[in-house]
């Protein structure tokens, strides 16, 4: 038998493949045929060839019934042989030496911030040194070689989502850049001082001209660069901007690919053949407390679903220093251990000396230790991961900027706290040490050569080479040629002339009074007038996950087409039809199926445009209320972060508007998850013209004004008669409150303020009619838009006469509107209570909240309303017990009220119903 029939029978038989019946090689001879006749063709006709024929083959064999199974795993050694790696284009030896100060200054931060806040009472700042210790080699490549800065000539680089919590490392090399000074470092993590300092993770709201995307939360970081990478080619397909040029990079750790939106939409990346995407994923086997599949392998679990989800992947799992090992195993021995080790063995290889590794790893076949035997136990130990490698991660990268058609992941295996040694380098404990002792200073020092003498080193001094010096001025000379740094985030806003409501007053008139509409009908009839504006009309993006139909958009497929890159490349069965599926390459709406995460990504993409692309984009996010706030809260505070721009519409919106669909659709809470966003205004408008105010009103300040915000509107599918605007109340309609309607009773006894959002206006009024018909109460019904824009005001006010007591106190616009209003107050919304209480502190009289709290179930809106309580018959009970509270109104009086009413006074109460 041939040496490589022995080795690939051997192969075969020690893989313990479970499909494979027959692993005794029955007729040796017929099976050296097959492979010579493979060898043939691969010397004469080249590797694609081979591939050809082994197709063909397999394709067949499967036709004749023979069971094969579907191969998603490649062995665990590097995608890009050896022989396959382009030259290096740099200085090894001059990056080697910047890799290390900017290591060691990353480190130094982390330490000397800790240590300038350990005293009692101050409690540390914390911040990672791991980490970045893990990943320098991946950044600092990509920074010599790889990431493109904006530039001078039009070009807007490449897009870099950084690991969140690697944040050290990238400061470190903007210090070395120039772009930070000491001062900076020193006040890592502290952003409070005279000086500015660096926040902890990548932040745009807090260091809005270096930091673009926020990353840190897990798994935000790579569901937004997808969509990210998508809306690139959403920009480009329309013909808005060529991005064919322009990469996004995102840096993801390994435990970070246990969050759900890290993987969740990497299928729409290999379906969209986003090749503008690059993830890679620091694999250095751990997480937060320990390995991240100790009884697994990582990158092998991770190529499996890359490749299922259609992405080309690219693993980077040794680094040179196993190349010769790896070509000397011609039994393939060294392949096989190295695919049945575990990672949790892996991480233990690293915190032991180099003899653990040569009986442990090597020991187990003889011709592996000899393999080894003149190597020292420290060379042993110091074999490098592949991750760990420039001229490995160099060609991965290459390979992967080359790549057409599909997505990339570079899976590359690193040590966590690598150089670390004794403090952390490889230890589960090493993701949250911050602290290095005088001995561990000394040794990274002395591993990484850093000129800092042995005196000095406890004290962890920032290490700069001297402007003139060769190491900077390499460092300066390749970011020049990749057009300048990278993070960087540029600070003009651009403008855009828009709209305004009177050009539209007419048509929203006309739409009011005629017949009965919903205020999601009236803003999804807004929408689609205004993507045919001429000034703002393209630049508007709807956004939509699978729920058109829901909203009443299906008219707005046929008339701007459903994004698809490819097209349509079928007929679809409703062609007939005005409003059919059309999916369009130059498409404008985004309809992002059901990911209500994918859709917020859009939203994120489409938003931050004005920075990212200088292109102001308008996002209208139109999606069941419910799966908003309490289900992408996070995507929307990162939004928050990113300086977001756009308009959020929290469709079937209202507890007891949204009839039917019971309580996991109900929502009734969303406006109070709102209050804590502070880049947020969110409303809740009862009538048409009070939604297109408040959306032109936003299109000025965020397009015209340049302001940074989102606006959040609920719109409900409550169908009524909208009325017609009253003049003068659009400064109410924007700050939050005006007064609607007065009724004067004829007999005049006493008065109320009844405050009325959202659907529940139309109890509100009703309440208004039956307080003064049947009971001799005069009130004044205020539309209230925006408690939580009332509150801020206030608040604002509030804090600033705290601060200025001698000096004329400030009003709000609540008090000075209110002011003079006769009490109490009553306020109803489909929300729960705690959201109109927020201004109870501001007003002049008793207040009383109705809202919806408990959970929502399934019944009519009548029936809903009255479970609430917040029905016309229940706001006209609680006026006259605020009356009576007042002393104006007798008890006895409430109590028929509520008899007479139809009110059951011992209904359930609907809060833990
Ligand atoms: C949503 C979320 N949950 C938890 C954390 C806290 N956290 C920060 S880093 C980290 C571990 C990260 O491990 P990995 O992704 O492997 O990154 P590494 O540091 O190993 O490169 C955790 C749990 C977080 N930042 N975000
Ligand atoms: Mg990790």
């Amino acid at each position: 038998m041939s040496d490589v029939i022995k080795s690939t029978t051997k192969s075969i038989e020690d893989a313990n493949e479970s499909y494979i019946t027959q692993t005794v090689d029955v007729d040796p001879a017929e099976t050296q045929e097959w492979l010579e006749s493979l060898e043939y063709i691969m010397s004469t006709k080249g590797e694609d060839r081979a591939k050809y024929l082994l197709s063909v083959l397999e394709a067949r064999a499967r036709v004749e019934g023979v069971d094969l199974p579907i191969k998603s795993n490649t062995a665990y050694i590097n995608t890009i042989a050896k022989h396959e790696q382009p030259a290096y284009p740099g200085n090894r030896e001059i990056e080697r030496r910047i890799k290390s100060f900017v290591r060691w200054n990353a480190m130094a931060m982390v330490v000397r911030a800790n240590k300038a806040t350990s005293a009692p009472g101050l409690g540390g700042v914390g911040g990672h040194i791991s980490t970045f210790a893990s990943s320098a080699t991946l950044y600092e490549v990509a920074q010599n070689h790889i990431f493109r800065g904006r530039g001078e000539s039009g070009f807007d680089g490449d897009m870099v989502y950084f690991q969140g919590h690697g944040s050290p490392g990238m400061y470190s090399r903007a210090y070395m850049e120039g772009r930070l000074n000491e001062d900076h470092l020193l006040n890592f993590r502290r952003e409070l001082q005279d000086h500015p300092g660096l926040s902890s993770y990548p932040h745009p709201w807090l260091m809005p001209e270096f930091w673009e995307y926020p990353t840190v939360s897990m798994g935000l970081g790579p569901i937004m660069s997808i969509y990210q990478a998508r809306f690139n080619e959403y920009l480009h397909d329309r013909g808005i901007k060529d991005t064919s040029n322009q990469r996004v990079w995102a840096y993801l750790g390994d435990g970070e690919c246990d969050e759900p939106e890290s993987l969740g939409a990497i299928t729409l990346a290999g379906r969209e053949k986003l090749d503008n995407l690059k993830f890679v994923i620091n694999c250095n086997l751990q997480r937060l407390d320990g390995p991240v599949r100790g009884n697994g392998k990582i990158i092998q679990e991770l190529e499996a679903l890359f490749r299922g989800a259609g992405w080309n992947v690219i693993k980077v799992v040794w680094g040179d220093d196993w190349d010769p090992l790896l070509e000397a195993d011609e039994l393939g021995l060294l392949v096989k251990r190295m695919g049945e080790v575990v990672d949790g063995q892996y991480q233990k290889y690293v915190g032991m000396p180099g003899e653990y590794t040569r009986e442990h790893f090597f020991g187990k076949h003889p011709e592996l230790i000899e393999m080894v035997k003149n190597y020292s136990d420290e060379k042993l130990l110091r074999m490098r991961r592949g991750g760990h490698d420039p001229e490995k991660v160099y060609a991965a990268y290459k390979a992967a900027e080359d790549h057409k058609g599909q997505p990339t992941v570079i899976l590359a295996k690193t040590i966590k706290g690598y150089g670390l040694g004794e403090a952390g380098e490889g230890r589960n404990i090493a993701h949250n040490q911050k602290k290095m002792n005088e001995a561990e200073l000394l040794e990274f020092r002395t591993r990484f050569g850093i000129p800092i003498s042995d005196e000095d080193v406890g004290k962890a001094p920032f290490y700069k080479p001297s402007e003139d010096s060769i190491e900077m001025k390499y460092m300066r000379e390749q970011r020049i040629k990749l057009g300048g740094p990278v993070p960087s985030r540029p600070t003009t806003v651009p403008t855009m002339e828009v709209p305004r409501f009177e050009d539209y007053r007419k048509r929203i008139d006309d739409d009011s009074e005629k017949k009965e509409m919903s205020t999601t009908m009236g803003a999804v009839r807004l929408l689609s007038s205004l993507v045919r504006d001429k000034k703002i009309g393209k630049n508007i993006v709807p956004i939509v996950p699978d729920e058109s139909r829901t909203f009443g958009m299906e008219g707005m497929f046929r008339q701007v087409g459903i994004y698809a890159h490819a097209g349509q490349l079928y007929e679809p069965v409703d062609r007939t039809e005005t409003a059919y599926y059309k999916e369009a390459k130059d498409g404008q709406l985004l309809e992002e199926g059901i990911s209500e995460a994918g859709s917020m990504a859009s939203f994120n993409a489409a938003g931050t445009a004005y920075s990212a692309h200088g292109i102001n984009m308008i996002p209208f996010y139109i999606y069941y209320s419910m799966f908003g706030f309490q289900r992408i809260g996070d995507l929307i505070w990162a939004a928050a972060d990113m300086r977001a721009k756009g308009f959020l519409l929290g469709g079937t919106a209202g507890r007891t508007s949204l009839n039917g669909e019971g309580l996991q659709h109900q929502d009734g809470h969303s406006l109070l998850n709102a209050i804590a966003f502070p880049t947020v205004r969110a409303y809740d408008p009862a009538f048409h013209y009070e939604t297109a105010v408040i959306i032109f009103d936003g299109l000025k300040k965020l397009y015209e004004d340049g302001e940074t915000a989102i606006y959040y509107l609920m719109v409900g599918n409550d169908n009524y008669i909208m009325p017609k605007m009253p003049e003068g109340c659009k400064e109410g309609i924007i700050k939050g409150i005006y007064k609607f309607r007065t009724k004067e009773s004829e007999e005049g006894k006493h008065r109320v303020q009844l405050f009325g959002s959202g659907a529940i206006m139309n109890c509100v009024l009703k309440a208004q009619e039956i307080l003064a018909d049947q009971y001799g109460v005069s009130s004044d019904v205020w539309s209230v838009t925006s408690y939580n824009e009332l509150r801020r005001d206030a608040q604002e006010c509030k804090r600033w006469n705290m601060f200025h007591p001698t000096m004329e106190p400030r009003k709000s616009y609540l008090e000075t509107v209110l002011e003079g209003s006769e009490g109490p107050f009553i306020a109803s919304s489909d929300y729960v209570q705690a959201h109109s209480e927020q201004v109870a502190q501001f007003l002049p009289d008793d207040f009383l909240a109705l809202g919806t709290d408990g959970m929502g179930r399934s019944e009519t809106r009548p029936a809903l309303r009255r479970h609430f309580e917040v029905d016309a018959e229940c706001v006209t009970v609680a006026a006259l017990y605020q009356l009576c509270k007042q002393g104006k109104v007798d008890a006895a009086t409430v109590e028929k009220a509520i008899k007479d009413l139809g009110v059951n006074p011992e209904k359930i109460s609907p809060l833990y119903a």
